[in-house]
């Protein structure tokens, strides 16, 4: 059984939360706030949420629990068999994760915690954002997943990202993120359906 730490609040909690139901590995969640105290930075050394325990070790960092899942129970598989295909999936992942989930996160605390960020740092972050939209849609496929026919673990980002990223474009820029790129919201709208996200989101709401 693997411990899935961190609270369902979370966009990357919820993602792995639902990779796990996807591969039907049996988890326990169990309620850990991302803080400095010992025992969370020896889960995750940054002290960040999610990470998991596998009989009495840790791991964080999505991405790596990710492949971690894909190699224990390999179906159905988040990346495909091809390598390069496969290496494109994280290229996407990496694309959606550093250059607009955590863009966007630069303006969290004026959203989250009623933290005013300054006026040029809004304004780098609309930069910023415009262009990682620009580089998500010179490589997604979308027909009708991320990268074609196949759910993917790209989709997954996609969709985990999008919630905060656009909440805070919305809410802190007064910018529609996805208002020119209906291709995005095309997959983000099919992730919504995607059965281990439904449940994610129905206990997250409960
Ligand atoms: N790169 C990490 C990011 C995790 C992350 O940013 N977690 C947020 C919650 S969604 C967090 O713990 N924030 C608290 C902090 O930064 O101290 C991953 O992919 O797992």
């Amino acid at each position: 059984m693997i411990q899935l730490y961190g609270l369902r609040m979370s966009n990357y909690y919820s993602l792995v939360k639902a990779l796990m139901i996807d591969k039907g590995v049996e988890f326990e969640e169990v309620k850990a706030p991302p803080t400095q105290k010992d025992d969370n930075l020896e889960r995750s050394p940054m002290g960040k949420m999610p990470s998991i325990g596998v009989d009495g070790k840790y791991l964080s960092e999505s991405l790596a629990i990710a492949q971690y899942l894909d190699q224990i129970a390999p179906e159905p598989a988040l990346l495909p068999s091809d390598p390069f295909a496969a290496a494109k999936v994280m290229e996407l992942s990496c694309h959606v994760k550093l250059d607009i989930e955590l863009v966007a996160r630069r303006c969290l605390p004026e959203l989250l915690f009623s933290q005013p960020v300054s006026d040029e740092t809004k304004e780098s972050v609309k930069v910023d954002l415009e262009r990682g939209m620009a580089a998500l849609e010179r490589i997604l496929v979308a027909a009708p997943y991320a990268v074609g026919p196949q759910v993917s673990l790209a989709d997954f980002y996609i969709y985990y990202s999008f919630g905060l990223a656009s909440g805070v474009a919305g809410k802190v820029l007064g910018m529609d993120l996805l208002a020119a790129h209906p291709r995005v919201k095309s997959v983000i709208d099919k992730m919504a359906e995607h059965p281990s996200v439904m449940r994610v989101e129905a206990e997250k709401a409960a």
